[in-house]
């Protein structure tokens, strides 16, 4: 991915690149402190849950021998780590977590998203917290189906907690897969949380179980992409604490799998212009989030 520090002070420059490529990356643009105190807040709760090798330094964040044992087992099969608490999705880590909330909804971001929008930026009030385990990786997918009630010009913004070279896992992104969409209409149409009301198994598992229409991956086969859409995954061979990437809704990206013995943490968060309706699974003191609240139906 190519870095655009060089446009932080052109928010026309940044728009335009955002319009042509799909994705904005800046090296070491968060105060890297602030970053750094953020992982030393997950870590440190993730060493109170004894998940951590605690022969190791705090901040390398390794996982306990035993569970690394576990992890290489199951994924060998390619599943995700269910069993093993670290290995996924931990939003519950960032909830009134100060330290996470410093960077990805200080000054610093805020500033760059009003420029960038060129009016006052929302940002949702739900942070998404990944704490990534040996063998573990986010399967392709467009962010719309998990948010796509509200503006269409919200972006994500996804920040690494500490150094994120290649083999730990970070985001990668379709090389312009946002200028595709049409290709993937039929995907980009439908919504997790949206059921059919005229299919009584549908009803079932959506609104009475609370669970979701689809798991919202668009395919569990990355490698197969560049092919199909003539198109290269992008990444960076080395994030650092303080870089950032933010991409639009329409944006086909996932994660590398984490192929070291260390944890990869990161969070993503969204923004998008104040003026615009915003989705309301994710915003207010408390969001729905996927829960029953947001189970939408619709004839099919
Ligand atoms: O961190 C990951 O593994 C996935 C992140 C993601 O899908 C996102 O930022 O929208
Ligand atoms: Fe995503």
């Amino acid at each position: 991915m190519e870095p655009s520090n060089e446009l932080l002070d052109d928010p026309g420059a940044l728009r335009e690149r955002l319009a042509a490529e799909g994705y904005l990356y800046f090296k070491r643009f968060l105060p890297v402190e602030a970053v750094l105190a953020g992982r030393r807040s997950i870590l440190s709760r993730l060493a109170a849950e004894g998940l951590l090798d605690p022969g190791r330094d705090l901040m390398e964040g390794v996982l306990r021998g035993d569970l690394l044992e576990a992890a290489a087992a199951e994924s060998e099969g390619h599943r995700p780590l269910r069993r093993m608490k670290a290995g996924a999705f931990r939003p519950d880590l960032a909830r009134a977590n100060s330290e996470i909330e410093r960077v990805v909804y200080g000054p610093e971001l805020q500033a760059f998203y009003d420029r960038l929008f060129g009016e006052p930026a929302l940002h949702f009030d739900f942070t998404w917290l990944r704490v990534m385990g040996p063998g573990y990786g986010t399967p392709t997918h467009c962010d719309w189906v998990y948010m796509g009630r509200g503006s269409t010009e919200l972006l994500t913004c996804w920040v690494p907690y500490g150094e994120v070279p290649l083999e730990v896992g970070g985001l990668m992104v379709l090389e312009r897969s946002h200028l595709q969409a049409e290709r993937i209409r039929p995907y980009l149409d439908k919504d997790v949380d949206t059921y059919c009301e005229n299919r009584p198994a549908d009803v079932k598992r959506v609104k009475e179980e609370g669970g979701w229409s689809f798991p919202g991956w668009l395919t569990k086969n990355p490698q197969q992409l560049p092919d199909k859409f003539q198109a290269r995954w992008l990444t960076c061979r080395h994030w650092e604490p303080g870089d950032f990437i933010t991409f639009s809704m329409r944006m086909i990206h996932g994660s590398l799998d984490n192929a070291s013995d260390r944890l990869r943490i990161s969070t993503d968060v969204r923004y998008q212009p104040a003026s615009q309706p915003a989705d309301e699974r994710w915003v207010g003191p408390n969001p729905p989030a996927h829960g029953r609240a947001g189970k939408r139906g619709r004839i099919c």
